[in-house]
């Protein structure tokens, strides 16, 4: 029984001290329902997951925030389960809040219907454009606002897997070449 405590006690600390972010709503709870205050999740470099059930009743809206110098390169679709309806809605909009639901259009946010189909994806493939929403793949550093939502009353479970990755940025090296260079091909040219 103690080994089996201490077992949990490494795992539980494990997941509260881990730089990435592994929410799962069966340890943690459901995901916010509330657009005006989504469940704030932080990423680091690697892979930061989201385990969530949504139903019409419970919206999931959660918010990522990616740390200067890092880019949200991917959002992987890992699993999805649905067995009535086969799919579900998932989107976002830039900053940390979300429009409110009632009042959203399909022009409003990025969103995708999601189902067992994508499983394996990288959802930035299939996302519709929104003026609300930066463009992926690759989003630079800021706040994101994440809303997961089955429309009928039959639960959807889903897993996300947001791949974070260094920004890429032009070499310091680069630019000092560059900056060298170019100066000297501007001579030519006028010659
Ligand atoms: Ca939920
Ligand atoms: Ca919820």
């Amino acid at each position: 029984m103690k080994i089996t405590l201490f077992f949990l006690h490494l795992v539980l600390t494990g997941f509260i001290n881990a730089a990435v972010f592994n929410y799962s709503e069966f340890l943690s709870g459901d995901l916010s329902d509330l657009e005006s205050s989504p469940t704030a999740l932080t990423a680091d470099l690697g892979t930061n997951t989201v385990s969530a059930s949504t139903s019409s009743s419970n919206p999931d809206i959660f918010s990522v925030t990616i740390l200067p110098g890092m880019q949200l390169s991917q959002i992987n679709l890992t699993f999805f389960n649905n067995s009535v309806s086969g799919e579900a809605f998932f989107g976002y909009q830039d900053g940390s809040t979300l429009e409110t639901i009632s009042g959203i259009e399909a022009t409003d946010i990025a969103f995708d219907l999601i189902g067992a189909g994508e499983v394996g994806n990288d959802l930035f493939s299939s996302f519709s454009s929104s003026a609300n929403a930066t463009d992926g793949p690759d989003l630079p550093a800021g706040t994101y606002t994440f809303w997961f939502n089955e429309t009928g009353a039959d639960p959807s479970s889903a897993l996300f897997s947001f791949v974070v990755s260094a920004a890429s940025v032009p070499e310091p090296s680069s630019i000092l070449l560059l900056g060298i260079a170019l100066p000297f091909f501007l001579r030519r040219s006028r010659a």
